[in-house]
C-alpha cells in the first residue's frame, strides 16, 4: 500500500494538485495541516488542523484505520517541543496507532521511537533547514513500513 504525506504548503495550490497527479497509484493522501486554504483545495487529502488553518472545521487529529496498522495524524504543533517527540508517541500509542504523520517543523524526519514511526514530510512552501521543498511516501507491505523522501520542484509539468 502506498499512502502520500504532505503538509505546510502555506497557501500555495499548484504543490497538492500536482502530488495528487504524480501519485495516481496511491490509496490514501495524507496533509498534515498549514495548508491556509479552504477545505475545497483539500479534496483527495485527508486533512488536519495547522496553527494557521483558520478556515473551516478541520480536525486537530485524525486516525485512519488500515486493519494491520493505524496512523495518527496531526499538526504536532501542541504535542512537540523542539526536538521532542515523547508526546506524540504517548498519542499515537493511547489511541492504538503504530504511525505517526505530522508536519510544523518544515523539517523532514522520519524515526522509530518507542517503536512508533514516525514521519514528517517536511513543507511544500519552505524547509526551514534550507533542503528543496519535500513531501513523503509510505509504502506498507505487511509488517514492513518504509519511508522515503521525495522532493518537490514548483513549476513541474510532470
Ligand atoms: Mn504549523
Amino acid at each position: 500500500m502506498k499512502i502520500v504525506v504532505v503538509s505546510d504548503n502555506h497557501g500555495r495550490l499548484e504543490p497538492l494538485k500536482d502530488i495528487l497527479m504524480l501519485h495516481q497509484d496511491a490509496e490514501v493522501f495524507i496533509h498534515c495541516g498549514d495548508s491556509e486554504m479552504p477545505a475545497e483545495y483539500l479534496s483527495g487529502y485527508v486533512s488536519v488542523k495547522g496553527n494557521n488553518d483558520f478556515y473551516g472545521d478541520l480536525p486537530e487529529y485524525r486516525i485512519i484505520d488500515l486493519n494491520e496498522h493505524r496512523i495518527l495524524v496531526t499538526h504536532g504543533h501542541r504535542m512537540m517541543f523542539l526536538d521532542n517527540r515523547e508526546m506524540l508517541v504517548n498519542k499515537a500509542k493511547s489511541l492504538n496507532c503504530d504511525i505517526v504523520c505530522f508536519g510544523h517543523t518544515h523539517v523532514y524526519e522520519n524515526r522509530i521511537q518507542d517503536g512508533i514511526v514516525l514521519v514528517n514530510p517536511g513543507s511544500l512552501s519552505r524547509n526551514r533547514d534550507g533542503s528543496q521543498t519535500s513531501y513523503a511516501i509510505i509504502t506498507i507491505e505487511g509488517n514492513n513500513i518504509k519511508t522515503k523522501r521525495l522532493e518537490y520542484k514548483f513549476g513541474c509539468k510532470f
